[in-house]
């Protein structure tokens, strides 16, 4: 093959395979908001806000918590989902009406370590915060409503960018409470 040949063969197969993985990534963005933030959460009303961790299906052991960055990454449970500490539900804080809560996570697993945020749009975020290819038919949410005030988060894990985006790895239940 000549080398022009092969440049233009490797060009279009560029031109292929980079607007697949735009649209992945836009399809997955389909429930951010203007700030980016990925299916952000919303509170519907003034409340305390409660975490439950519900279990889930991962390899890697994940540290979930509330932060935009590593800087100010509060944890609230270790060792998701197989191992997890505490096992109950925590109390996250009092939250006015209309703010976007924040989520974050750490995972460890076959000797690799990352972060995904709510707010960040990088890869391992947008797989963790968000249903790419609509699996669980939300339009690309991972939030579902359980109740009057309990919704639960279908996280993939900070890792999981590298293997699938099942929506499993980490269950967690949102409460809103008047009182806590
Ligand atoms: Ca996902
Ligand atoms: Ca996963
Ligand atoms: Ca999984």
């Amino acid at each position: 093959m000549k080398k022009s040949v092969l440049a233009f063969t490797l060009f279009a197969l560029c031109l292929a395979v980079v607007p697949a993985m735009a649209q992945a990534i836009q399809v997955g963005g389909a429930c951010n908001d203007h700030w980016g933030n990925n299916c952000p959460f919303v509170m519907p009303s003034d409340g305390y806000l409660y975490l439950h961790q519900m279990g889930g299906e991962s390899a890697g052991t994940t540290t979930f918590g509330i932060g935009t960055s590593q800087d100010d990454f509060v944890p609230y449970y270790t060792g998701l989902p197989n191992d997890p500490h505490p096992t109950g539900e925590v109390l996250v804080g009092f939250f006015a009406a209309g703010t976007t809560i924040h989520f974050g996570m750490y995972t460890t697993g076959l000797g690799n370590a990352g972060w995904a945020f709510s707010v960040d749009n990088d890869v391992p975020s947008i797989v963790a915060f968000t249903d790419i290819r609509d699996l669980l038919g939300m339009g690309g949410s991972i939030i579902e409503r359980t109740g009057q005030d309990t919704w639960l988060l279908h996280l993939d894990d900070a890792l999981s960018y590298l293997y699938d985006d099942d929506n499993n790895d980490v269950l967690m239940q949102l409460r809103i409470a008047s009182t806590h």
